[in-house]
């Protein structure tokens, strides 16, 4: 794994509608991030916080069902340079959330510098939804729908005109709250899902071995998308779309020590985390934890 790892957070919270989750970078930083990974001897540089625009007014005023679109399109563009630079530099971009839109620009930096990025997509959602699928008019619910070039002009146009990613470089694992516009996406791109019902049959172990056996031939580097929702409400209460049924805690450490050993993730996000609606600062703690045994902590 790169040795140099470059920080940026995003204090975004105009892809959905509960305030408070624009402070997860702070809680995240605040729950020891920066320590936990100097102790694995990275050379760790926090680049601070992208500049996310106010919402207009009045506030959460709707453009055909995509709320906050131009903001949302200028604060994700930031992000996007950001990205952009950091693997032009030769440095591991982990972004730290900020609601799931901020993937948007996330994808469209890191995209200039792969041919075929490979996404693993840790959520229980599928994030696939356009304007016109969309139950909520959330655009934190259409970031992988965007970066496969579906949806509003002004987000697939962020940071270039193509498609940020192909269909079967994706893996989406947990699922388990899909729309009915979503399913007929993955159907037709023929994309990759490992839902709960997966997850429970197979066990995480066989997911994963599964995932990097797919993803290792044909991509050439891979980014992994971690919306802390992926997990359990119980594990990970400060979460704004909460859905029961999910991946455990040990779970998703055992899933981030395999992708550590695959040595194949290039880049990483963590998002969703919600410190107003957490218990003292738990889902903060357990995505530093995550990042941990994705950067290769081990009792050995
Ligand atoms: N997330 N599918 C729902 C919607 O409103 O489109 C929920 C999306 C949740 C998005 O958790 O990143
Ligand atoms: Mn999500
Ligand atoms: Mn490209
Ligand atoms: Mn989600």
């Amino acid at each position: 794994m790169n040795n140099k790892i470059s920080v940026i957070g995003v204090p975004m919270d105009l892809g959905q509608m509960r305030r408070g989750v624009d402070m997860g970078p702070s809680a995240i930083r605040y729950a020891g991030m920066v320590e936990r990974l100097t102790q694995l001897k990275y050379d760790i540089e926090d680049l601070g916080d992208i500049e996310i625009p106010r919402p207009a007014q009045p506030a959460g005023v709707k453009h055909d069902n995509l709320r906050n679109l131009n903001e949302i399109a200028e604060g994700t563009q930031r992000l996007a340079n950001e990205v952009d630079q950091i693997v032009g530099k030769g440095s591991f971009p982990l972004v730290l959330g900020g609601d799931h839109s901020i993937a948007m620009g996330t994808l469209a930096g890191l995209s200039k510098h792969y041919e075929n990025l490979g996404v693993i997509w840790y959520d229980a959602h599928g994030d696939l939804n356009t304007a016109d699928s969309s139950p909520s008019g959330n655009i934190h619910g259409m970031p992988l729908a965007v970066s496969l070039g579906i949806g509003h002009e002004k987000l697939t146009s962020i940071h270039g005109e193509e498609p940020k990613i192909k269909p079967e470089n994706i893996v989406i694992i947990g699922a388990r709250s899909l729309d009915e516009g979503e399913r007929v996406l993955i159907k037709e791109k023929g994309i990759k899902v490992y839902t709960m019902h997966e997850v429970d049959r197979m066990g995480m172990t066989q997911v994963i071995e599964e995932s990097v056996d797919y993803l290792k031939d044909r991509t050439d580097g891979v980014h992994l998308s971690l919306d802390l929702d992926g997990l359990d409400p119980n594990e990970a209460p400060g979460v704004g779309t909460p859905v029961l049924g999910g991946l455990s805690y040990r779970e998703s450490h055992l899933a981030m020590e395999m992708l550590h050993q695959s040595g194949m993730i290039t880049s990483a996000e963590f998002v969703e985390v919600n410190p107003i609606l957490d218990e003292k600062n738990k889902t903060a703690s357990l995505a530093v934890g995550l990042m941990g045994s994705l950067f290769g902590e081990s009792l050995k």
